[in-house]
């Protein structure tokens, strides 16, 4: 079967928490994914233990030095990313989706004039890229937010924190705009409500007395990044006409259980609350009113003026991305749940999990792309898919990832369907062409990558990469495009 699409972009993934390394190099300030060790039992445990530890660990990093933080070494992109880029490259890759680190530009998030420095190593990147024939994405927070931001005003629950990420963005705009090609303010925007910490930047631990007011902090926060990105946008609109801004959601596409009508109106509930009003917000430019109904009932008050609400209405997004990695089922009685890391959702009984309990289920994507375009007829990236999957160099150094190779395949030949059907996308992301730190759980063993990075969990290793089965049949699906 034939790839329909010829102007289709194809490439991989990344972020800069997860592969630069170099935490603090050049003057960069330390971020939450910094000081994330490895997810060990006892690791994880002593973290968790006291709140006030860990704000302790924050305001002096050197107590910290004994930990394993996997996040702060990465991959060593930092000083590889010319060797890493001649692989995308010669993969047939020709865009790259990367992040740039806030704490590298503004270490202290509130600096009058931009760190040069931090400017400097993404010219080069860039420069690099399109040496290899690469378009540029670019996310400008991928669950970094630096930790000053989130000491001094309390992460993005705080309204100043919208000027700062403003600041931030039109020094990124006027350096950079002829560069980039893609631009999505913020990573996974819902993550402000299942992970508000990453989202966010607050310490769950400040709020932990009152499970009210974290809801209302991270829905506060979520507005504030609603209005940031709307704010983003009309400075793009005065900058320059290149700049083309996306949203980026974790999509948690769910189905009922069965046909029971109670199960079937659960599950529309669960679509609403988990993707459709962070897209309405961004693509419709209007809270609906189901999720004001919610507020009220549930007594979360949030400050939100009508002036910002205006902001919003006329500042929407040019494109929808996503990530797509697993679908769930939804009940209103108890089910089985599956493993999903962020969203509270059931197991389905026809479809395969990852080693992680992540349902993988090719034809949900299609669905999604469907009913995305369907609702918003705007053009459509997949910004981020893969799996995730325990691995080790073979004999001949390197890995028989067949099972990468089913993966990739059975989720491309869905959307060439969803082509078929008419749905507008533009292009796909793969999470992730080389292997990073996970993102939830910091560990290395979680590969996801079309080549393979010979570090351990505790970056142990000579750092050398070696390309996977997965990576010669993406090279010759790129000259084929034969599925
Ligand atoms: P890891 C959960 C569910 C779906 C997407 O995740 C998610 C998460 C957070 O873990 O995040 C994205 O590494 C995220 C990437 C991340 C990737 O999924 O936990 O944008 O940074 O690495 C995979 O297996």
């Amino acid at each position: 079967m034939k790839f329909i699409k010829d102007d289709f972009l194809w490439g991989g993934a990344t972020s800069a928490g997860q592969i630069e390394g170099a935490w603090n190099k050049n003057m960069k300030s330390p971020t939450l994914l910094d000081v994330s060790p490895f997810n060990s039992e006892i690791d994880r445990k002593e973290m968790q233990i006291s709140s006030k530890t860990k704000n302790e660990y924050l305001k002096n990093l050197e107590v910290i030095e004994d930990y394993k933080f996997p996040k702060r070494l990465g991959i060593n992109f930092y000083d590889k990313y010319k060797e890493d880029i001649a692989l995308f490259k010669e993969a047939g890759m020709n865009i790259y989706r990367m992040s740039i680190a806030w704490s590298r530009i503004f270490p202290n998030g509130n600096e009058q004039q931009p760190n040069v420095e931090g400017l400097q190593f993404y010219k080069n990147v860039f420069e690099e890229c399109k040496k290899n024939g690469l378009k540029i994405m670019v996310t400008m927070q991928h669950f970094d937010v630096p930790i000053p931001i989130m000491t001094k005003y309390g992460g993005w629950v705080n309204k100043k924190v919208i000027d700062l990420y403003l600041k931030y963005a039109e020094v990124l705009f006027k350096e950079f705009y002829e560069d980039v090609d893609f631009w999505l303010p913020f990573n996974e925007i819902d993550i402000a409500i299942w992970a508000p910490e990453l989202g966010i930047g607050i310490f769950k631990s400040d709020y932990s007395e009152d499970q009210k007011s974290l809801v209302s902090a991270s829905y506060q926060g979520l507005h504030n990044q609603f209005v940031a990105q709307a704010k983003t946008i009309e400075l793009a609109k005065k900058i320059s006409d290149k700049i083309k801004i996306g949203c980026m959601l974790a999509n948690s596409t769910t189905y009922a259980i069965d046909c029971k009508p109670e199960n079937v109106m659960e599950n529309l509930k669960m679509q609403q609350f988990s993707r459709w009003f962070y897209y309405d917000v961004m693509a419709r430019g209007e809270y609906p009113k189901y999720i004001k109904r919610h507020f009220s009932e549930n007594n979360i008050l949030l400050d939100i003026t009508s002036e910002e609400l205006e902001i919003i209405k006329n500042n929407t997004i040019e494109y929808i991305t996503f990530s797509y990695y697993m679908t769930g089922t939804v009940s209103k009685d108890k089910i089985k749940k599956a493993n999903a890391n962020l969203h509270d959702i059931g197991e389905n009984p026809f479809l395969e999990s990852t080693e992680w309990g992540w349902q993988i289920d090719p034809i949900g994507l299609r669905i999604t792309l469907n009913e995305i375009w369907d609702r918003y007829q705007l053009p459509i990236f997949i910004s981020e898919n893969g799996i995730g999957v325990v691995e080790t160099l073979n004999s001949s150094q390197t890995v028989e990832d067949d099972y990468r190779i089913k993966y990739l395949k059975e989720h491309i030949i869905q959307i060439n369907e969803a082509l078929k059907d008419g749905v507008d996308v533009f292009g796909y992301t793969m999470w992730t062409p080389i292997d990073v730190v996970s993102a939830s759980t910091c560990e290395m063993s979680k590969r996801y990558g079309l080549i393979f990075v010979d570090y351990d969990d505790y970056h142990n290793g000579t750092g050398k990469r070696f390309k996977k089965k997965s990576y010669h049949w993406f090279q010759n699906f790129m000259k084929t495009k034969e599925l």
